[in-house]
């Protein structure tokens, strides 16, 4: 299996992470790719290459305008602001304000095109974000060509942000462009499973009313789990698109039984609604060593996860989301793919 991978996601690398009412060293940091890279070489995946130059074209075709406008222009206008520090949202519009007029100044741009204030934006944020999603594009014109599978090492992670809005440590929502150039590339439906620990809000809103894109997600239920507000198992689809979001919230201290069961049902359900190509959100933040999740999965249990994957038989994209068990993330991830490749 071919492996795409961009040292530019060092380019984005915050000081800090606003958890637990501190600012710590973020979760999502570079050193995960790291492990990931070690192990996929310890376990001879050799064929890792860098990939091709970003195609904005069906970025943009997906995403809003002024929200892809923000990113690439924040970090200046922060600065030019006079602001010290990263960018961090600290003023998000709430229940009753305007969610339609756009701010004028910084401050507000950055409350208006973020849902979640963990997230931190630097001087090189928008190139390693543009180098993620170059990973996938890579990957999906790989599959597209004709190989089985592609393991798009994204970094930072894209399930999160939606077609406006950053947050959850996503700034582009790299599986919702691959699944978008599937379409564009002719394949009538295409189904996203994002085994992700959390809920992929950002993915499930850009498809909510869409029929030609099936969504998929098990993860921490929003009861209890970031992203708190969405994530619902009653949550099944919007107009044309009714029927094509599957929602599997579980909770505290789900084992593998469970999520297995769940992502049987929905492998079968992607299977009897006929997908064509697959894209995975490959999170493995459901180890049960995760630092800010509850699921209870062990290191072959991802094994086992990527060999029921694999049992579908489509061509196939992972992009890499989270886990932030870091001497562990490899290991993981890696299981996935061999699963997979075992199948
Ligand atoms: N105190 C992904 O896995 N909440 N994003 C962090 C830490 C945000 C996870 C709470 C979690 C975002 C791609
Ligand atoms: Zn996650």
């Amino acid at each position: 299996m071919r492996i795409f991978y961009s040292e530019n996601h060092r380019l984005h690398f915050p000081q800090a992470e606003l958890s637990g009412g501190e600012l710590v060293t973020p979760y999502e940091r570079p050193s995960r790719v790291e492990y990931v890279l070690n192990r996929l070489k310890e376990r001879g995946f050799g064929d890792i290459v860098a990939p091709d130059a970003v195609d904005m074209a069906p970025v943009r075709s997906l995403l809003d305008p002024g929200y892809l406008q923000f990113l690439e222009t924040a970090w200046d206008a922060w600065k030019a602001a006079g602001n010290a520090g990263e960018i961090i949202a600290s003023n998000i519009p709430a229940r009753g304000m305007h969610l339609d007029r756009i701010p004028e100044s910084i401050d507000g741009k950055v409350g208006y095109y973020c849902h979640a204030s963990e997230t931190a934006m630097t001087r090189g944020t928008w190139g390693a974000a543009l180098s993620s999603v170059a990973s996938a594009q890579s990957a999906q014109r790989h599959v597209a060509s004709g190989a089985t599978a592609a393991f798009a090492l994204c970094r930072p992670p894209g399930h999160h942000a939606t077609a406006d809005q950053f947050g959850g440590y996503c700034f582009i929502n790299n599986a919702a462009v691959v699944a978008q150039m599937f379409r564009d590339a002719g394949v009538g439906r295409v189904a996203i499973l994002d085994i992700d620990f959390h809920h992929g809000n950002g993915t499930q809103d850009l498809f909510y009313e869409r029929a030609d894109v099936l969504f998929a997600s098990l993860h921490g239920a929003p009861q209890q789990a970031y992203p708190h507000f969405i994530g619902y198992g009653d949550e099944t689809g919007r107009g044309a698109g009714e029927g094509c979001n599957l929602n599997y919230p579980m909770p505290p201290g789900t084992g593998y039984d469970e999520w297995a069961r769940a992502l049987d049902d929905a492998i079968a359900k992607i299977g009897a609604w006929g997908a064509e190509a697959l894209v995975v959100s490959l999170g493995v933040d459901a180890f049960k060593k995760d630092p800010i999740s509850f699921f209870k999965l062990e290191s072959e249990d991802f094994t086992d996860a990527g060999r029921r994957i694999g049992r579908m038989k489509l061509p196939t994209v992972f992009c890499m989301e989270g886990g932030y068990a870091v001497e562990e993330v490899g290991i993981n991830t890696v299981n996935v793919l061999e699963g997979f490749l075992d199948a």
